[in-house]
């Protein structure tokens, strides 16, 4: 790695220090496919013991301290106790992710459902969402919508979006202080003919509508095979209506693996409109969130390393010249520009965020100091009996 200038060096420092990488309390938790989910040893068995393992993971990388949620999977009588235990352990609260697609009744869609009893039903599991939001002092609500249909003239597309767009105004009437609504887009799965929020114009356009408070989140395994997710990221960023970033990666589908692991360019392209639009640091608003499932990988190593990755991939960004950049593509300088590029990519930034982990007083090698700390053994003794957690799907 070439000798970094100590202004770059600075800047370099200064943004990863500040970066901020939620993690998921369901990435703790058992995980699988429709064919198997594997138990693992020490696998939380609620959500004081999910957060537990989130503080863990800030512990060791020093960049992830809050940990969202995700109702019912998280619910619990006292969200404020929780709230406190999270404190206790160093992380704080995040997101709070509504879950309106393991109901029975919701089998042909939630707020989007023909019945009126049953988007009743749904919607008052979103603004039961915002009293979660109230005790546990989160400011994202975060919606996802399995809502689709698997047949053409299953159902009429345009009621079924007059009827999200119904349901997300109610809601989004209730949030209150600095709370905000991000809603996240999917193409397809588990409907399999149309999704009723199946990309980002529809959600954007959804959000433009509500106002805003209302932004867009982006998951990286939600996308057609091919989609420029950096393109998408650019154009959000420019209308102001990114909020949020669910961090993974997939060979094929929503395949939930860890983040970079499947396509670290991918994740480093993202990062770089992310640096260009100054939108890394917290007070830019976007909500940079891990989203994956360690179906067989064990879990809290999985999401520390996931963690290095979101950091290389910054650090690789972040080391872009930017005026070697404009000059090339002001002087439509083809080659030159994508070297630039390339270049930063190219970079092994190893060395330089171990050293920044050492200055912040954190161990250079997170997942080796993890392995280290017995950690792992300890719960693997104390976690005996009881239900270990679970999608409960
Ligand atoms: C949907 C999704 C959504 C979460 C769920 C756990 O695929 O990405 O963000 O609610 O995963
Ligand atoms: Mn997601």
């Amino acid at each position: 790695m070439p000798e970094l200038s100590p202004t770059t060096r600075a800047r370099l420092e200064q943004a990863l220090r500040a970066q901020r990488i939620e993690t998921a309390s369901w990435a703790y938790a058992n995980s699988g496919t429709r064919f198997k989910v594997f138990a693992q040893e020490g696998v939380p068995r609620d959500p004081y013991e999910k957060i537990a393992d989130a503080a863990t993971v800030h512990r060791f990388t020093g960049v992830a301290p809050t940990v969202a949620l995700h109702i019912p999977w998280d619910r619990v009588d006292d969200y404020a106790d929780l709230a406190r235990h999270a404190k206790e352990q160093g992380v704080a609260l995040g997101a709070i992710n509504a879950n309106v697609f393991q109901d029975d009744d919701f089998k042909l869609g939630s707020v989007t459902n023909p019945d009126t009893a049953v988007r009743r039903k749904a919607v008052a599991h979103l603004l039961e969402c915002v009293d979660v939001m109230d005790a546990t002092g989160s400011r994202d609500l975060k919606l996802w919508f399995s809502d689709g249909i698997n047949y053409p003239g299953q159902d009429d597309v345009r009621a079924r979006q007059d009827r999200l767009a119904e349901a997300l105004r109610e809601t989004y009437g209730r949030l209150g202080g600095d709370q905000r609504m991000l809603l996240e887009y999917k193409l397809f799965e588990p409907a399999f003919y149309a999704t009723d929020v199946p990309d980002w114009g529809t959600a954007y356009a959804h959000c433009l509508s509500l106002g805003e408070r209302a932004q867009v989140v982006i998951d990286t395994g939600h996308h057609a095979p091919g989609t420029n997710i950096e393109f998408i990221v650019a154009v959000l960023l420019r209308a102001g209506k990114l909020g949020g970033f669910d961090f993974n990666s997939r060979f094929y589908a929503d395949d939930d693996l860890m983040v970079g692991a499947a396509d670290p360019f991918q994740l480093f392209r993202i990062m770089h409109e992310i640096v260009l639009a100054d939108a890394l640091r917290p007070e830019a608003g976007v909500a940079f969130m891990l989203d994956q499932c360690h179906n067989i990988e064990p879990k809290i190593p999985a999401v520390i390393r996931s963690v290095m990755n979101v950091q290389e991939a910054t650090a690789k960004a972040l080391l872009v010249d930017r005026a070697a950049l404009r000059a090339a593509q002001d002087a439509g300088d083809v080659l030159a520009a994508n070297a630039v590029l390339m270049d930063a990519y190219h970079t092994d930034v190893r060395p330089v965020l171990a050293e920044l982990r050492a200055d912040a007083g954190l161990d250079p090698d997170p997942v080796g100091a993890y392995a280290r700390s017995g950690y792992f053994e300890k719960i693997r003794a104390e976690r005996v009996g009881g239900q270990q957690a679970g999608w409960g799907a």
